[in-house]
């Protein structure tokens, strides 16, 4: 089965998917398993010093000479270290998130660089397509993590239309099915990230992985919507006391920073599930099992075909 979109033209992989660049979750392991298996593994920088990215650089390129990535998260501290280290190492694919990364395209682009930054609006489609990315990823806000307004469905097409680089789909998108719809909003491919949190290959805490089983459809919440600074993840005790917090008047800035410092790395490392921030995507209520990446991502290019080739019988009577 082929899916050859102006993606897999791009970034020179088999199938049109790349995995999110989830903070403290994608390190060289799952990388390398997903460029193995024919997607576009990516290394998440996060907020890690630039040294701890270039060292994850070069262990990605010890386990696979496939195309890979890294997601540079805009807020980090690092952000400007880690913009030139990704030039030095002549990584091919740069993914960015959380912020605008303009200043840098044009270094990027001049070193070869392919550039795809994750954004969540029209306006911000537009102004990446004219600081001269290479794509976009239009991530709705069904996903984990750091998220914008707009659910995937209505963001798609809005941002297919508003520019002519090609476009990917994220948040929501957990299987073939997910992957079929996204082509029919006008996506050339995908981004997925929580599915990959299941991944045999995705070295977070075993209760993390846990709580991605465990959860239901409605188990996710959004914290931070006050702070300007929403964040989907698994409804534990640390969401919902932070939730608590921002539902009264004048809420304590300083108290909820204390509570979410950290957080992520509790989740990931040290497998806190109550006080950890458990990052997911509403579609972890589909995630039933701990498969191998190479599985996850035949498995759901050949639902895709299914699906496809399903839908042309809705046209014959
Ligand atoms: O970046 C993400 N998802 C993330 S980053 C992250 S690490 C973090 N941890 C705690 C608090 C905050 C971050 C966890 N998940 N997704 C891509 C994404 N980017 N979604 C939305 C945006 C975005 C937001 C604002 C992109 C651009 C932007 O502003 C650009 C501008 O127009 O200035």
């Amino acid at each position: 089965m082929s899916f050859q979109t102006r993606i897999t033209k791009l970034l020179k992989v088999q199938y049109p998917i790349i995995q999110g660049g989830m903070a403290w979750v994608a390190d060289y392991h799952i990388a390398s398993a997903v460029s193995n298996a024919g997607g576009l593994g990516l290394i998440a920088a996060a907020s890690a010093p630039a040294d701890f990215v270039r060292d994850q650089i070069r262990k990605v390129r010890e386990l696979t000479d496939k195309p890979f990535g890294v997601n540079i998260m805009l807020m980090s501290p690092y952000a400007a270290e880690i913009a030139q280290v990704v030039l030095e190492e002549r990584v091919p694919v740069v993914t960015t998130g959380a912020g605008n990364p303009g200043k840098y395209i044009p270094g990027w682009k001049e070193a070869g660089i392919t550039v795809i930054p994750v954004i969540a609006s029209v306006s911000q489609a537009i102004r990446m397509e004219r600081a001269g990315a290479d794509a976009v990823v239009a991530e709705g806000c069904e996903a984990g993590g750091h998220i914008g307004e707009l659910t995937t469905m209505a963001l798609t097409p809005q941002i297919v239309d508003a520019v002519s680089i090609p476009v990917l789909t994220a948040g929501g998108v957990a299987d073939g099915r997910g992957i079929a719809a996204a082509f029919m909003l006008g996506a050339e491919g995908v981004q997925v990230g929580t599915r990959f949190l299941a991944a045999e290959e995705c070295n977070i805490h075993a209760n993390y992985k846990q709580a991605v089983l465990d959860c239901k459809d409605i188990g996710t919440t959004v914290t931070g919507r006050t702070t300007g600074s929403p964040v989907r993840c698994i409804k534990n005790k640390l969401a919902r006391e932070i939730v608590a917090m921002e539902k009264k008047a004048g809420a304590d800035q300083d108290e909820m920073e204390k509570l979410l410092t950290g957080s992520l790395r509790a989740a990931v490392v040290d497998g806190d599930d109550k006080m950890g921030s458990l990052m997911a995507g509403q579609v972890a209520g589909m995630i039933n099992k701990i498969q191998p990446a190479k599985e996850i991502i035949e498995e759901m290019f050949a639902e895709t075909a299914k699906v496809l080739s399903g839908a042309a019988g809705l046209l014959k009577n």
